[in-house]
C-alpha cells in the first residue's frame, strides 16, 4: 500500500495555507476567502471549492472550531468523502471482461495497460492485450514490448486497420483460449474531435459483439495538466460510458487537486494512480491515504 507521500510532495505545496506557521490561527471573516483562494489554487475548481467553503463553515460552527487546525480535520474528512476508491471489474462467468484504454495522445494509455497487465498476470487472472491504436505502426510495438516484459499474449492488426475489428478478435481469442481478461490500447484522441470520440462508441458495441463484455472503459488523464482533464473528462463521458479514470504521472504532479474537480462534477471514480514510468508504478487509489498525504507536515 502506497501512502503517497512522496509522490504528492509537489501537490502538497498548494495546500501549505493549512499546514505550518498558520495552523494555530483562530477563525475570522478573512479566512474563508483565504481559504477559497487556496483551493482554488490547488486545482480544486471553482464549483466544488464554494461548496466546500459552505459546508466548512456550517461544520465549524457544528463542531465549534476555533482555529485553522480545526477546520482542517473538518476539511479533510469532507475531501475523503468525496473521493472512493473502486476496485476493476471482472465478469463474474469467466467470459472475457474487457478494459478500454482512452485518452489523448502521450497520457499514458499503453504504459499503464503494460503495468495492468503486470499486476493482473500477478494475480488470477490470464491477459490477453489488444493493439487497438492501430494509427501508428510503433504503437502495437510498443505494446508488444509491454506483452513481452510481462509475458502476455497480443492480438494486433495492421496499420491502419480498424480498431474495433482488432479488439473484437482479441475477445474472441482470450475467449477461444479461456482468458478471462482483455485489455485494449487505443490511439490517443483529442476529445474535440468529433468522428474520433464516435469511433470509440463503435469499440465498445463492437466489442461486445462476440464473446466479450466491456466492464471498464478507463480515461487516462495526465495529472500534470490541472484543469484541462477536467474538460476532457465531460468530453469523453459524453461519447462513451467511462467507467473510472487513471491518473498518470503523479510522481512531480503539482497538480493532483483536480482529482478532487473530477471526482465531484463527473461522478467518475479515480480507480488507478500512476506513479512513475515502471511496472510496478500504478496503485490502486486509497482516499484515506490520499488525503492524509495532501496534509501532511513534516
Ligand atoms: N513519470 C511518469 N511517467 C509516465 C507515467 N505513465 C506514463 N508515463 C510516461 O508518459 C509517456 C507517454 O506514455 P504512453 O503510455 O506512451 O502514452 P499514450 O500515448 O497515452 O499511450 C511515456 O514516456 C511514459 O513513460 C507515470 O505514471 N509517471
Ligand atoms: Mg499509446
Amino acid at each position: 500500500m502506497v501512502n503517497f507521500s512522496r509522490q504528492l510532495s509537489n501537490t502538497r505545496k498548494k495546500f501549505l495555507f493549512f499546514g505550518g506557521a498558520s495552523r494555530g490561527r483562530l477563525l475570522d471573516e478573512s479566512i474563508w476567502v483565504e481559504i477559497e483562494e487556496a483551493l482554488i489554487g490547488a486545482d480544486v475548481g471553482v464549483g466544488l471549492t464554494l461548496k466546500i467553503v459552505e459546508n466548512l463553515k456550517e461544520g465549524s460552527k457544528k463542531k465549534n472550531a476555533e482555529t485553522l487546525d480545526d477546520l482542517t480535520e473538518i476539511l479533510k474528512e469532507q475531501l475523503k468523502k468525496i473521493l472512493s476508491g473502486h476496485d476493476l471489474s471482472l465478469a463474474s462467468d469467466g467470459s472475457p471482461a474487457v478494459w478500454l484504454l482512452v485518452g489523448a495522445n502521450g497520457v499514458g494509455k499503453t504504459t499503464t495497460i503494460g503495468k495492468l497487465a503486470h499486476r493482473a498476470q500477478n494475480g488470477e487472472s490470464a491477459v490477453v492485450l489488444a493493439a487497438g491504436d492501430t494509427f501508428r505502426a510503433a504503437a502495437s510495438e510498443q505494446l508488444e514490448l509491454w506483452a513481452e516484459r510481462t509475458g502476455v499474449h497480443i492480438v494486433k492488426g495492421a496499420e491502419g486497420a480498424d480498431p474495433s475489428s482488432v479488439i473484437y478478435d482479441a475477445t474472441e481469442f482470450a475467449s477461444a483460449r479461456g482468458a478471462t481478461l482483455v485489455i485494449a490500447d487505443t490511439a490517443g484522441r483529442l476529445h474535440t474531435k468529433k468522428n474520433l470520440m464516435e469511433e470509440l462508441s463503435k469499440i465498445q458495441r463492437v466489442a461486445e459483439k462476440g464473446s466479450g463484455t466491456v466492464n471498464e472503459i478507463l480515461l487516462v488523464l495526465d495529472s500534470t495538466t490541472g484543469q484541462n482533464g477536467l474538460a476532457q473528462a465531460s468530453q469523453f463521458a459524453e461519447a462513451v460510458d467511462l467507467t473510472g479514470i487513471v491518473l498518470t504521472k503523479l510522481d512531480g504532479s503539482s497538480k493532483g487537486g483536480i482529482i478532487f474537480a473530477i471526482q465531484e462534477q463527473l461522478g467518475i471514480p479515480v480507480k488507478l494512480v500512476g506513479i512513475g514510468e515502471d511496472l510496478e508504478d500504478l496503485v490502486p487509489f486509497d482516499a484515506g491515504n490520499f488525503v492524509d498525504a495532501l496534509f501532511e507536515t513534516k
